[in-house]
């Protein structure tokens, strides 16, 4: 294996376009390759769709940005960063994954290293990409190309973690392929790089340390709804049990888990799994549970509206965010969404704001968007929502707030004494 000088990166999104910045400031020879044309024509604009990004940068950056695959040919190193999303029956979808080796293949030279950073699941790169990528080629993996798994961890909106400094694991099925990969990623990361034995078990690595987040997130959710009967304050007892300052992790309950990642991962686990015979009832219960949220959080709704005497349908609701976590503009996968969607069964006169996405926003503002309201839902606990006041939402002759990410745990009993009707997720 030549060393590297020249890498390829396929699919610029929030994973694909800071790994090809970074590796263009590392002094590689990069080519920046997206087959979408919205993305192509941002990019010569030095306009920047990936909030972690600024248009500076792409500004600055010496990446040839292009739709052309075959640019792959000028390449000593291909990294696919593709999604690997989950289609609406929960099944792993890897057709973006087998589109971009079947893309890159007939042009890839002998002694190219291809990366995959996509999230997949274990047996994916034995079952599924070596045999495309040999088919396609006409060239073998290990012998006249090599192939290595580095999983993404890229944590969007993240002020501290990004792609240069979060330590990473890389696995190959042979010692000169994993050297390879290692190579390129001591010299691209400013962090620990750790060898996997195989590709099957730096596949398992990133499903299992997601999956590890959804089922503590599950068990708090749980938690929630059982400390709502019982009137006792999960936010408080989470907080004294992190007092322990080992064997605990702290994980927080909210309306739901989304994004591209938790709520995704451990079904290509369950999934696969299951194709061997293996039923993660563990995994898939604490995924039921999640998905539970959003239907928590609307009963919760029509709770509050009962102490009121007043019905759910008609009655006029704002929903106070889109996104998926705080402070980003990604629905992907997003509880609000399905919030919205029971909201809208249950024919409330529906408004609905995210500063971050307007495309799915009914109104412009937050003042617009509680103008009139007598409930409000908050599916996402963006800092610009957190900054209002009890006394604010009392004046705007708001009645009832469902607190989804309980972000006024500690205003409780302000709301209440201002005659508010305030519930969150299990306090
Ligand atoms: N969530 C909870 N309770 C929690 C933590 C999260 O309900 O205690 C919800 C969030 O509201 C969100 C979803 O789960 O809807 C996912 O939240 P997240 O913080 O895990 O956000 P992600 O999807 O951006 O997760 C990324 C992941 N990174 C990668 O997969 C590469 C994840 O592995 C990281 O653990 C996570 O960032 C992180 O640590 O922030």
């Amino acid at each position: 294996m030549s060393s590297i000088k020249s890498v390829a990166v396929i699919g610029l999104g929030y994973v694909g376009l800071p790994l090809a910045l970074l590796a263009a400031r590392k002094k590689y020879h990069v080519f920046g390759i997206d087959i979408d044309p919205r993305k192509m024509e941002a990019l010569h604009a030095q306009t920047s769709y990936i909030d972690d990004v600024t248009d500076e940068e792409i500004a600055l950056s010496e990446v040839e940005f292009t739709a052309d695959v075959s640019t792959v040919a000028q390449a000593d190193a291909v990294i696919v960063c593709v999604p690997t999303p989950v289609d609406k029956n929960k099944q792993p979808d890897l057709s973006p994954v087998t589109g971009a080796i079947t893309a890159i293949a007939p042009h890839i030279k002998k002694g190219t290293l291809v990366v995959i950073e996509s999230t997949i699941n274990p047996g994916v790169c034995d079952e599924v990409i070596i045999p495309l990528l040999e088919k396609v080629s006409g060239l073998q993996v290990g012998r006249d190309i090599y192939l290595a798994h580095c999983p993404e961890r890229i944590n969007p909106g993240d002020p501290q973690w990004n792609v240069s400094n979060i330590n990473r694991v890389v696995g190959a099925n042979s010692q000169p392929e994993l050297d390879a990969a290692m190579e390129l990623y001591s010299t691209l990361i400013d962090a620990e790089i750790k060898p996997m034995g195989s590709l099957k078990e730096a596949e398992a690595v990133k499903v299992v340390e997601n999956s590890f987040r959804d089922i503590n997130i599950a068990f708090v959710n749980e938690l929630a709804m059982s400390f709502h009967k019982l009137g006792i304050n999960i936010e408080n007892v989470i907080d004294g049990a992190a007092t322990k300052p080992f064997a605990f992790m702290a994980h927080r309950p909210g309306a739901g888990v989304g994004g591209h990642c938790i709520p995704v991962d451990p079904y290509y686990l369950i999934e696969y799994a299951h194709s061997y015979g293996f039923e993660h009832e563990f995994l898939r219960l604490a995924r039921s549970i999640n998905e539970s949220m959003p239907q928590f959080t609307v009963d919760l709704l029509t709770e509050a509206l009962n102490e009121l005497a007043t019905p759910l349908k008609g009655t006029k609701v704002t929903m106070l965010g889109l996104s998926y976590k705080p402070n980003v503009g990604d629905d992907r996968e997003s509880p609000a969404n399905v919030i919205r969607q029971y909201l809208e069964e249950a024919e409330v006169e529906l408004s609905v704001y995210d500063p971050y996405i307007s495309r799915g926003s009914t109104v412009s503002s937050l003042d617009r968007a509680l103008d009139g309201a007598k409930a409000v839902v908050i599916a996402t606990g963006h800092d610009e929502f957190k900054a209002m006041t009890p006394r604010e939402f009392f004046e705007m002759g708001i009645a009832v707030v469902i607190d989804g990410r309980n972000i006024f745990r500690h205003q409780k009993d302000e709301f209440t004494k201002l005659g508010i009707v305030y519930m969150g997720i299990g306090i």
